[in-house]
């Protein structure tokens, strides 16, 4: 491919070349067109009048930010008159969104995080949004409304998956189930050019990703692990790590796909009844898929995140993700504690 090839060219070959139907084709190139109007509107940031938090709440009891129902409008607005979509789903919303009346639906769902990290927005530190994409199953009332469980499909269902990142550069990362690609906005042409044309992950890595704070809410196989890793050269690793946390999982895991890394989001006691903080649908599958296929691994400890069957819509997963030899050393250490521990295992 030449040096300037631009997302719309990459999805038309793509189609041409018959991997990649029109309609999905033309889903990623919509989703696109909005994440460089949340782009654009992150980028205002004070002057924009777009910082600071709501009063509202979000399913899961968070205080939302301006920018998080901003850009989730903005999504939803970019989507719905497509005919692409049979509905959509988000963490910023309790429901699934149904396409209005007026518009022919399609055979996709979309589900996303519309702006992942937002805690970062206020002190201007790189967030992103994280998008999944789904086929709408087959149903007799093609007209009627969605519930989740139409949704309620394992990871390894996704057809794409991907996620914009608005730092220095903004930009956009994609899979369409045949290696990962990363598109660079040219904010001159206002278009997304191809700058990363396979992006693998290196097998071996010194640096995870973890926030150090909840380390007396973990598990033991969670503390085994970190307490090797910082034990450096001298540990039975027999190497020195680094650690990096910005508490945006799109930067953390973007930082992973360029140079090697394991993010890590625990479960932890601060809340027992759930699995994690992270969820399942909008962050940890789609960012799993992508972090797959650039030859990484991702799980919760004791499988794949991908193999999990969903039981809801905004359900909580824990999280290991990034460079295969790591990730495969921190499921061993779950799985051998787990047979004397049957009832911890989350
Ligand atoms: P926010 O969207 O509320 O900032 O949460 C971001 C996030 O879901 C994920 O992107 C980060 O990796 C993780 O939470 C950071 O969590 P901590 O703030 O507990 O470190």
């Amino acid at each position: 491919m030449s040096s300037r090839t631009s997302l719309s060219r990459f999805l038309i070959e793509q189609t041409r070349s018959h991997q990649t139907p029109a309609e999905l084709r033309f889903l990623i190139e919509v989703v696109a067109r909005a994440c460089k109007m949340i782009n654009h509107q992150v980028s205002k940031g004070a002057l924009g009048g777009v910082l600071g938090s709501l009063t509202s709440e979000n399913i899961q009891g968070e205080i939302q930010k301006k920018l998080d129902v901003l850009s989730n409008e903005i999504l939803l607005e970019a989507n719905e008159w497509g005919g692409h979509l049979a509905a959509m789903a988000s963490e910023e919303m309790d429901e699934p969104y149904q396409i209005p009346g007026c518009f022919p639906k399609g055979s996709y769902l979309l589900v996303f995080d519309p702006l992942d990290g937002s805690s970062n927005i206020d002190v201007n530190v790189s967030v992103g949004t994280i998008f999944s994409v789904l086929t709408c199953p087959e149903r007799e009332d093609i007209c009627g409304d969605l519930a989740d469980d139409a949704f309620l499909q394992s990871g390894s269902k996704q057809v794409a998956a991907g996620y914009a990142i608005y730092g220095p550069q903004t930009m956009l990362v994609l899979t369409l189930g045949n290696g990962v690609k990363g598109f660079t906005l040219d904010t001159e042409l206002g278009s997304f050019i191809l700058t990363h044309d396979n992006m693998q992950i290196p097998e071996q890595t010194a640096e995870f990703a973890l926030n150090m704070s909840n380390e007396r809410h973990w598990q033991p196989p969670v503390k085994r692990y970190v307490d090797e890793m910082r034990a450096g050269e001298e540990g039975p690793l027999g190497k020195n790590y680094n650690m990096r946390w910005i508490a945006a999982m799109v930067t953390d895991v973007h930082r992973i796909l360029v140079r090697g890394g394991i993010f890590m989001y625990p479960w932890d006691k601060r809340e027992p009844d759930k699995p994690g903080k992270l969820r399942l649908m909008y962050e940890a599958n789609p960012m799993a898929m992508i972090v797959e296929q650039a030859g990484g691994a991702a799980t919760n400890g004791y499988e794949r995140i991908m193999d999990i069957e969903p039981s809801t819509l905004h359900e909580r997963v824990a999280v290991y993700m990034g460079s295969k030899e790591e990730v495969e050393r921190i499921t061993q250490y779950h799985l051998e504690w787990a047979p004397e521990n049957p009832d911890l295992i989350k």
